[in-house]
């Protein structure tokens, strides 16, 4: 064995060429999984953090700026004062599951079973994820329609499967006021999307960011198409309360057939004015659901019990008083639709053309006709919309959501000129983002 000088220099040698060694390793390999690629920006992300360096109106993301009811709060209060601090059952909190059951067994008219056929998951966000992390493989493909909730895309891609985008066509103007209605799928388009690897729809009624509601035909549609091609349904109906004027919130799942293969989505968060709370669900059979209870208990297993626990007297409640004049649900909606149609007053009177939202949070504008110098975009890439409400952020302190963020990169180009407004604000803050529109109207439009 050797010992002194020669030993330390052999020693010292192997030490150097090991970390040499090591530093090439990391160097050559790739650090973050292919699941992630090209995942990295997300635009809540991004502007949420423009919003909060900026002292503005913020009608960007999708939260009220008003306190949920006081029954809820009371009852969250009593659940931490109360026994409700420990873990509860994995997949939902038992009173949680028996009234989601109950309730949504009456409006689909479909018996539910609570412990099996409901999961509760931490905000309607973790209930997508667990449907494409547990049914979507490799190449499977799933059918998104545009505009759509962005993570849609970024769940899908992240389970290996592969989005098909079909676009919602705005009808062509008529000089009458636009709706959502007005955007419409081409039914011999979406025919041609489902195909053999289709193996998922992704359904959003009301939809985020325009606020369309599917009606009863056009839900019949998708429903022959996933039933003559053996597809697989995702309902997200976080916005399901909200829908306005004459029309209707049909549930996909309770078409003939559709139950057995779709998945319903809700938010806690929206339906009771709590987003921060994050308590979401999925209801669908027990034999789809299984799945995802397996991604459930091995990612994030359990949702707070307090806040299960609350939204579970929350629907108690409600369940007593559905459709009567003192439901939450019922006065949220009125509430919302007097905010819709004073935002869309405002936004006309200025010379701009909202797109009026037949449902949900938030009412698109069409920005094509505004005249504005914007800066030059250090990224060339940047689409139009986003450089836009980056200068409405910074030059006049108002917070709204590029449009574009919620289409697929092969379509943003098309959609670069509208941006989102959220309406669900107390009145107070839409007369100040009023306020600075009128202020900014005399220069707002090219002549
Ligand atoms: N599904 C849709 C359609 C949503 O809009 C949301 C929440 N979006 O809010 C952000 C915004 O658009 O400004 C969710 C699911 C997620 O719901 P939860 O908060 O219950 O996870």
């Amino acid at each position: 064995m050797l010992r002194g000088p020669a030993h330390t220099i052999i020693r010292n040698s192997s030490l150097i060429s090991n970390i040499l060694l090591r530093k090439k390793v990391t160097m050559s390999r790739q650090i973050h999984s292919r699941r992630i690629e090209g995942l990295d920006k997300n635009i809540w992300v991004e502007f949420t953090q423009l919003a909060a360096d900026h002292s503005v109106v913020n009608l960007g993301q999708g939260f009220p700026d008003f306190s949920p009811p006081n029954f809820l709060k009371d009852a969250f209060t009593r659940a931490v004062n109360g026994d409700f601090n420990q873990y509860t059952r994995a997949f939902g909190h038992p009173p949680l599951v028996n009234i989601l059951a109950k309730f949504f067994g009456k409006l689909l008219e479909q018996d539910i079973e609570p412990f099996t056929e409901v999961l509760v998951t931490v905000g309607a966000y973790e209930a997508l994820f667990c449907f494409f992390q547990a049914l979507i493989d490799d190449e499977d493909e799933v059918i998104i329609i545009e505009p759509f909730f962005d993570c849609y895309e970024s769940m899908a891609r992240m389970a290996g499967g592969h989005p098909v985008y079909i676009p919602l066509h705005p009808k062509p103007e008529s000089g009458r006021l636009m709706t959502s209605a007005d955007w419409v799928l081409d039914p011999a388009e979406l025919a041609n999307k489902f195909n053999k690897r289709t193996k998922a729809i992704v359904i959003n009624t009301p939809n985020n960011p325009l606020g369309k509601v599917f009606n009863h035909e056009e839900l019949q549609m998708i429903a022959d198409l996933c039933l003559k091609h053996n597809v697989l349904c995702i309902s997200d109906e976080v916005y399901e309360w909200l829908v306005y004027d004459a029309n209707r919130h049909v549930r996909i799942a309770s078409l003939p057939g559709m139950w057995e293969r779709t998945i319903t989505v809700g938010s806690a968060g929206k339906t009771f004015s709590a987003t921060g709370w994050k308590v979401g669900w999925a209801i669908g059979p027990k034999d789809i659901i299984r799945h995802l209870q397996t991604v459930h208990q091995n990612s994030n297993y359990h949702c707070a019990t307090a806040a299960q626990q609350a939204v579970a007297e929350g629907f108690v409640k409600e369940f007593g008083r559905l459709g009567a004049p003192d439901s939450y649900f019922t006065n949220l909606r009125q509430e919302l639709q007097l905010k819709r149609d004073q935002l869309a007053a405002c936004l006309t009177s200025v010379g701009l053309k909202p797109i009026v939202p037949e449902g949900g949070y938030f009412l698109i504008v069409d920005i094509s006709a505004v005249k504005v110098d914007l800066p030059v975009s250090t990224d060339t890439e940047e689409p139009y919309d986003y450089r836009f409400v980056k200068w409405l952020i910074t030059n006049k302190g108002l917070v709204t959501i590029p449009v574009s963020a919620f289409y697929s990169s092969e379509h943003k180009k098309g959609f670069e000129n509208f941006i989102r407004f959220c309406f669900v604000k107390e009145d107070s803050t839409l007369s100040k983002a009023e306020q600075i529109l009128q202020e900014w109207k005399s220069t707002l439009l090219t002549q």
